[in-house]
């Protein structure tokens, strides 16, 4: 049995999040998803979610393919994370390409290409503009 993790704050969910759940899942046949929390957010992004910690693990957790979540409290709590859940394979989007290559001494790292054309600040952006009717 193969165990994949993967993490990432998934807010606002959209298409490139769900493919890069699904294709994580189909390197294995387990998927763990570690859940930036919401401090976490702020201090990598500067801003604050619009879904809560709590309601953006019960979305991921929903979704075909993701059978176990938690909340990733710090990137510097990655090889714990991928011990913690016997995790064979860290799968992350190529936004973070050779970031997390120290943990190849615990696991197998891959990179999967994002999805083009969509992320949630340009989601965001959209709805903000067809809101106040520009769009
Ligand atoms: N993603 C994607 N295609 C997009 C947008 C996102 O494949 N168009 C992927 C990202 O590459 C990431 C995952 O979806 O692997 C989650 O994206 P984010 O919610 O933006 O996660 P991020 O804030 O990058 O958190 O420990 C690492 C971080 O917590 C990753």
């Amino acid at each position: 049995m193969k165990r994949v993790i993967t993490f990432g704050t998934f807010d606002v969910l959209h298409i490139g999040h769900i493919r890069i759940l699904q294709r994580a899942r189909a390197l294995g046949d387990h998927l763990t998803v570690g859940i930036s929390t919401d401090a976490m957010n702020f201090s990598k992004k500067q801003k604050k979610p619009v879904y809560s910690q709590f309601d953006r693990m019960e979305i991921v957790k929903a979704i075909a393919g993701v059978d176990e979540v938690f909340l990733e409290h710090s990137l510097d709590l990655k090889g714990e994370y991928i011990k913690k859940y016997k995790s064979d394979i860290l799968v992350m989007g190529n936004d973070w390409e050779g970031r997390f290559d120290e943990f190849k001494a615990l696991c197998e790292v891959v990179y999967l290409p994002r999805t083009e054309g969509i992320s949630t600040t340009e989601l965001l952006a959209e709805i903000r503009a067809s809101a106040s009717g520009l769009a």
